[in-house]
């Protein structure tokens, strides 16, 4: 390990940091974690994050700020039960996830910043792509019963909408979706992706993620 290694700048509630982690410690890679508070962003990481948000990469040679492109930048290193055997649908879910679901999750979780907009209305059409997802998950994951890259860069996005609401969301008739999301929140990769970091300032002693064990 050395200050060469690559430098991801994250937040730890925000799915998006939280599946672009998942893959970086699946695959087995140690990068520099600089914790981000939203509401004031570091400078350092103004500078080099042209999208302004988390997670960013930064490489030897490149930045990476999308969460999906460093997903598949750590899978390109090493995906050792081959994450990326997916059918062209798992793509697709990801995007609609990325787009109309989250879209529909955040007027759901933040209604009070979108008073025009029916919350109840928002929850039933994020809920209708869970339907679907509910559907596909009988043998376990989406595509089986193995997880894919589908399965982990969704997850996250499932556990937050989950738990703007979890007793409504448990009161829910998908059983398959609802042991999906347990599972994935009992995993000891999921734990091993949440570890808590202070704020992050220049300056700071290299903080690494994964968190290096001590015995
Ligand atoms: N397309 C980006 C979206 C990432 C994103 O929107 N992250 C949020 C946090 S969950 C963010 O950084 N928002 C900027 C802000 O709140 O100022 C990705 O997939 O990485």
């Amino acid at each position: 390990m050395s200050v060469s290694n690559p430098i991801l700048y994250s937040f730890r509630r925000c799915p998006y940091a939280i599946r672009a982690r998942l893959a970086i410690c699946y695959a087995g890679i140690t990068t520099q974690h600089r914790e981000i508070l939203l509401r004031d962003k570091a400078q350092e990481f103004l500078q080099v994050s042209q999208s302004k948000t988390v997670p960013t990469l930064v490489l030897g040679d490149r930045v990476l700020d999308e969460s999906y492109d460093i997903m598949l930048w750590a899978l390109e290193k090493n995906d050792p039960e081959n994450w990326r055997a997916m059918p062209a649908l798992g793509h697709d879910l990801i995007v609609q996830t990325d787009g109309p679901f989250k879209d529909a999750l955040d007027k759901t979780k933040y209604a009070s910043r979108h008073p025009q907009e029916d919350m109840i209305a928002n929850r039933h059409t994020a809920a209708e792509f869970l339907v679907t997802l509910d559907v596909m998950l009988k043998k376990g994951c989406l595509f089986g019963s193995k997880p894919t890259l589908a399965d982990m860069a969704i997850l996250p996005f499932v556990r937050q909408y989950a738990f703007i609401d979890k007793l409504w969301f448990d009161a829910q008739p998908w059983t398959n979706l609802k042991r999906w999301l347990e599972s994935f929140l009992a995993s000891d990769l999921f734990a091993a992706s949440m570890p808590k970091y202070p704020r992050w300032y220049s300056g700071d002693d290299i903080a690494y993620f994964p968190e290096r064990k001590t015995d």
